[in-house]
C-alpha cells in the first residue's frame, strides 16, 4: 500500500488502474458458441448492428426501403452501412466510431478502409478462439447473457443441456411474462404449465396462473442459474398499479425473487416500435416517473433492484432515488445513453451524489466484438471523470493510497455490483 503524496503520481495511478481494471460487463445480449448462430460476431455484423442500421436510414437513399434492407444478403447491408454511414458521412457518431475502434485494436489497417481484406481475415478466425481473445481485449472477466425462456430459438439451447461457458453468465429475461400475459401464458402452456390465458383479477385461475408461472420460473432458474431476473419496462411503467403487470410482478416476479434469493434488474424508459418497420433499430426512449422505482423498492425492502433508466432526464432523480434505498443499485448507460457526453455527464453525477457505489456502464453488446469498443471508449471517460475526482480530493486534504484507488475503480466496473446481493 503507498501513500500517493503528489497530484502527477495520483493522476497517473488513477489512469493505469482503470486502465488494468478487470472489468464485469453485467449485460450484454451475447451467447456462448454453443447456440451457434445466436452468437452474432464479424464486421458484417457489427456494420448490421441495430444502432448503424437505424443511422443508416436517416442518409440512405430515398428508394431503400427497411424492407428491401432486410431481405438483403447481410453483407450486402453491411456494404450499404459502410458506404453511406462511415466513407460519405466521416463514421462520426458513437457507433460508427465503435466499428472503426474495434476493428483498430485488433491490430486491423481500418485506414486503409479495405472492407474486402478485413472480411478475410475474419473469415480466419474460429469462434471460440476469437471469444477468448476479445474477452482479453475488453478487459472482462466475465459478461452478463440476455436468456430468454420465451425465444423458442434460445430454448432449444438451453434444452441440449450443454455445459456452461465460462466467460458467460446467465440472466433471465422476462419481458413477456411481465408485459403480455396473454403471449407468456400461451407457450407456459404449451410448456406443460397451467396457466389460463386472460387474468381476472383475484380469480381462482388468476392465482392458480400465477402459482403455475412462479414454478415456471423456478425450474427455469434451476436449468440455467441465472445471476438476476431481468426486464425492460416502457415510459409508461408505474408501480403499484391494478393493470395485469402490476398483478404479474406482485404475485409472480417478486415473490420468484424472493424465493430463489435473485436481485430483479428493471431497465426502464423505452418506447418500443417508434418505427417497427427498423426492427430492434426502431425503439425510442420516453421520460419514466421515477416513483414507480421509488415505489417498488420502498415496498419491497428484502428485494435487491439493479435499475437502470434511458432517459438522460431521468438520470438526477433517480440517483437521489438510489440514496434512498439500500436495495436500489444504479448500473449503466442504456443505450442511448451509453455515447461518450453522456457517460461522462452520468458518472460525474453518480459518483457526487453515490460515491464509489454503482456500477458505471455495461456494453449491451450485441454483437461480440463491439465489446472491445465500449469498453475502451467507456475507460478512457472513467479514467478522466475519476482522475478528476481524485484532484479535487487531494486539494481537499486527502491523500488515497494506491489501494484505495484500485478499489474504487473495480467498484464502478463491477465490484459493487458483485457484493450488492450479499448487502
Ligand atoms: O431491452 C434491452 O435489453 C435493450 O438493451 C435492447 O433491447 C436494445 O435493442 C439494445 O440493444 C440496446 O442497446
Ligand atoms: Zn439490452
Amino acid at each position: 500500500m503507498t501513500v500517493l503524496n503528489d497530484p502527477a503520481t495520483l493522476d497517473s495511478t488513477v489512469r493505469k488502474a482503470v486502465a488494468d481494471a478487470t472489468i464485469t460487463d453485467i449485460h450484454t445480449h451475447l451467447f456462448p458458441p454453443s447456440h451457434g448462430n445466436l452468437l452474432l460476431w464479424n464486421v458484417d455484423e457489427m456494420l448490421t448492428y441495430h444502432y448503424l442500421v437505424a443511422e443508416l436510414f436517416t442518409m440512405a437513399p430515398s428508394g431503400l426501403t427497411p424492407a428491401d434492407f432486410r431481405k438483403m444478403p447481410k453483407c450486402r447491408q453491411a456494404d450499404l452501412v459502410w458506404e453511406h454511414v462511415l466513407l460519405r458521412r466521416g463514421a462520426l457518431s458513437e457507433a460508427a466510431r465503435g466499428v472503426v475502434t474495434t476493428l483498430n485494436k485488433l491490430g486491423l489497417d481500418i485506414g486503409g478502409r479495405d472492407l474486402a481484406g478485413i472480411r478475410k481475415w475474419f473469415a480466419q478466425q474460429k469462434t471460440e478462439s476469437y471469444l477468448v481473445k476479445v474477452f482479453e481485449l475488453a478487459g472482462l472477466d466475465y459478461a452478463v447473457m440476455t436468456n430468454d425462456p420465451f425465444q423458442p430459438a434460445e430454448v432449444e439451447h438451453w434444452r441440449a443441456g450443454r455445459p456452461p461457458h465460462e466467460l458467460l453468465k446467465p440472466a433471465l429475461r422476462i419481458d413477456t411474462l411481465v408485459s403480455n400475459w396473454p403471449a407468456a401464458a400461451g407457450m407456459m402452456t404449451a410448456a406443460g404449465y397451467e396457466t389460463a390465458a386472460m387474468l381476472e383479477a383475484d380469480s381462482f385461475d388468476e392465482a392458480r396462473s400465477f402459482k403455475e408461472a412462479r414454478r415456471f420460473l423456478a425450474d427455469w432458474a434451476k436449468k440455467i442459474k441465472p445471476v438476476y431476473l431481468a426486464v425492460s419496462l416502457p415510459s409508461d411503467f408505474a408501480y403499484p398499479t391494478d393493470q395485469p403487470r402490476g398483478r404479474v410482478l406482485n404475485n409472480v416476479i417478486i415473490p420468484a425473487a424472493r424465493e430463489l434469493h435473485l436481485p430483479i434488474a428493471m431497465m426502464i424508459g423505452t418506447r418500443r416500435r417508434a418505427n417497427p418497420a427498423l426492427g430492434d433499430g426502431g425503439d425510442a426512449v420516453g421520460v419514466a416517473d421515477v416513483s414507480a422505482v421509488q415505489n417498488i423498492c420502498a415496498e419491497n425492502p428484502d428485494i435487491k433492484f439493479l435499475v437502470t433508466m434511458l432517459s438522460r432526464v431521468n438520470q438526477h432523480e433517480l440517483c437521489v432515488c438510489a440514496r434512498k434505498f439500500g436495495n436500489l443499485h444504479l448500473f449503466g448507460c442504456w443505450w442511448f445513453c451509453n455515447t461518450p457526453s453522456i457517460i461522462e455527464e452520468m458518472t460525474k453525477m453518480r459518483l457526487e451524489l453515490l460515491g464509489a457505489n454503482f456500477t458505471a456502464n455495461h456494453s449491451d453488446a450485441r454483437v461480440l466484438d463491439l465489446l472491445i469498443s465500449k469498453w475502451s471508449h467507456t475507460r478512457d471517460i472513467v479514467a478522466d471523470v475519476l482522475a478528476d475526482k481524485y484532484r479535487l480530493l487531494f486539494q481537499a486534504g486527502w491523500h488515497p493510497t494506491d489501494d484505495e484507488v484500485r478499489r474504487s475503480v473495480r467498484n464502478l466496473l463491477g465490484g459493487a455490483y458483485e457484493e450488492f446481493p450479499a448487502k
